[in-house]
């Protein structure tokens, strides 16, 4: 549990559901009580995620009638149908009324968002960027992904794709990636993209810790690898600014949190000029960013709903 977390206010039940890990918490009196975490079974069809996530509220302590707040990797329509934007992340889960299947399953009021949304929400409200008008925050991780809270407001779109910022274009990537577009960020920087490179480039790695790892090691490649992830974020960043006249942006996700990866993205970004450059910062909230934000995001649609 994250020791920092001052998330007053916060409690129930949250799901996060990225392209590797699947997690469930408990969230009391501002403090996370339980958490669970298991491998996500990325080619598994809807129902068989909403057995995982049912079992894993179950292990957390949830029952019926408590309300949910689900975080998902992919895009979310206003009307709560969950598809992947990298259909190579979650092969089997396109157009899924997950909000109606969940709600139908456990009997309780459900809300479901996107991951790296609920994350910059949280971020945005009680971690890094307190404070900041126009703040946005990126996750690299499975994939990459992002959510922009400008004035206190997070920034949606009813097809559920806004703040989808992995899939803008990079100049370093020349692959296609799995949402059909060619050389995108995510293509060059996400986690499986660092793991495809290496194995394209002769290095037999499973993922892309074991290309950190051998990066932490001294090698060549894979600094190269891991330092080129770094820099396509630090552009990513800058074209943000360029667009959004952000303050500050924060890095979340495990290669985003992984050492040594938040100061390789300043670096890079050190070489645009100042007007292009806000503050980089790790997420205060570490990986509980999503299961905090999930909570929070759904009582602020309740309350944008009343009013
Ligand atoms: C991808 C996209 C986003 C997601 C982001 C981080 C899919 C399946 N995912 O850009 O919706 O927010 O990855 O997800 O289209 P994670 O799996 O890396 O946590």
């Amino acid at each position: 549990m994250n020791q920092q977390l001052n998330i007053e206010g916060v409690k129930g039940f949250a799901v996060d559901l990225g392209g590797t890990k699947l997690a469930a918490a408990r969230i009391e009196n501002g403090k996370i009580t339980e958490r669970v975490q298991c491998a996500t079974a990325s080619n598994a069809p809807a129902d068989e995620q909403v057995d995982a996530i049912e079992r894993l509220l179950t292990e957390v302590g949830w029952q019926n009638p408590d309300a949910v707040s689900v975080a998902v990797a992919g895009r979310v329509t206003a009307q709560g149908v969950w598809s992947a934007v990298n259909v190579g992340t979650l092969t089997s889960i396109q157009d899924t009324p997950i909000q109606e299947l969940l709600k139908a399953r456990l009997g309780c009021p459900v809300f479901v968002c996107n991951d790296a949304i609920a994350a910059a929400f949280a971020e945005a409200r009680f971690g890094s960027g307190t404070g900041t008008s126009h703040f946005a925050y990126i996750t690299v991780s499975t994939g990459v992904g992002g959510g922009i809270v400008i004035d206190g407001m997070p920034i949606s779109s009813p097809n559920g794709l806004a703040g989808h910022v992995g899939f803008a274009s990079s100049r370093l990537s020349s692959a296609i990636c799995g949402s059909g577009r060619t050389a995108t960020v995510e293509s060059i920087a996400g986690g499986r993209a660092i793991s495809r490179i290496a194995n394209q480039n002769g290095h037999r790695v499973r993922s892309a810790r074991d290309v950190f790892e051998a990066a932490a090691d001294g090698a060549n490649w894979a600094l190269e690898i891991t330092k080129t992830s770094a820099k396509a974020i630090a552009i990513l960043c800058a074209d943000l600014t360029t667009i959004l006249g952000l303050q500050k942006v924060t890095l979340g996700g495990s290669i985003g949190l992984s050492p040594g990866y938040l100061s390789s993205v300043q670096e890079h970004l050190s070489f645009e000029p100042e007007l292009f450059r806000p503050d980089i910062v790790a997420a205060n909230l570490m990986h509980d960013s999503a299961l905090v934000g999930a909570i929070a995001l759904s009582e602020f649609s309740k309350q944008s709903a009343r009013h």
